[in-house]
């Protein structure tokens, strides 16, 4: 298993550039920034990755999301693109420069194609999600989002381990967790095939007032109220 914790570089430019002579102006600043960076974390969702590759494969039917039986309830799929792109029988094998099912997959699985998209929406909040995702290319491109909120967009290329293979050792199931959404894309960029995929699991956030962004929101909009309150304090 392997993790990956990306870290976005703009926060440490910003604490690297002192903008404010005053040194306790600048250190609430600061406290003010990386409380907002620390809120809008859990927003923006800089996932961690685990990556596991088991000896073998037991697929059918396996998951939440298997593409064998119906979604679960509060999930949705939207797709577009050709007729490439949607559900496809493992048990046919290789569709030569189309898709390929996951290794020992002969479940119904996901492939999406070239100028292709399917994206899996949730009436809930999810803080997971998990699949197998065989074979990985580079080019495939996973979009994680938080109703109108910012978006997070991984790569195969950055998943750990990436090996470029259609075989066991270039499959493998994905996990990503430290992250909110309740929907995520499956695309390709360039728009070339295939992203295959199945088994796929998620978790819900449990949020009592029933809505974890209106919920963030506040919280960020308390932080920002406070640090202003102290800066109003400072200059006085
Ligand atoms: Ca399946
Ligand atoms: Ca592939």
């Amino acid at each position: 298993m392997c993790e990956f914790n990306a870290t976005p570089a703009w926060i440490m430019l910003y604490l690297g550039r002192p903008r404010y002579p005053n040194t306790r102006m600048k250190k609430i600043l600061l406290l003010a920034l990386a409380t907002s960076f620390a809120l809008l974390n859990a927003a923006q969702a800089i996932p961690f990755i685990s990556v596991v590759r088991p000896a073998s494969w037991t697929l059918a039917n396996q998951g939440q999301i298997n593409f064998d039986s119906s979604l679960p309830s509060g999930v949705f799929i939207s797709t577009n693109g050709d007729q490439y792109t949607g559900v496809r029988d493992g048990s046919l094998g290789l569709n030569p420069g189309i898709s390929a099912p996951p290794p020992g997959d002969t479940s119904n699985y996901y492939t999406v194609g070239a100028y292709g998209t399917a994206t899996f929406s949730f009436t809930s909040t999810q803080d997971s999600l998990s699949f197998l995702w065989g074979s990985i290319d580079a080019y495939n491109v996973l979009q994680f989002s938080l109703g109108d909120g910012p978006i997070t967009t991984i790569l195969g290329s950055q998943i750990p381990d990436f090996a470029g293979l259609q075989t066991a050792d270039g499959a493998a199931r994905v996990t990503f967790t430290n992250l909110l959404f309740d929907h995520v894309t499956f695309s390709n960029s360039p728009n070339i095939y295939a992203f295959e995929f199945d088994d796929i699991n998620t978790t819900a956030v449990s949020v009592p007032d029933g809505g974890s962004t209106l919920t963030l929101l506040g919280l960020a909009l308390t932080g920002i109220a406070v640090a202003r309150r102290k800066m109003s304090a400072l200059v006085a």
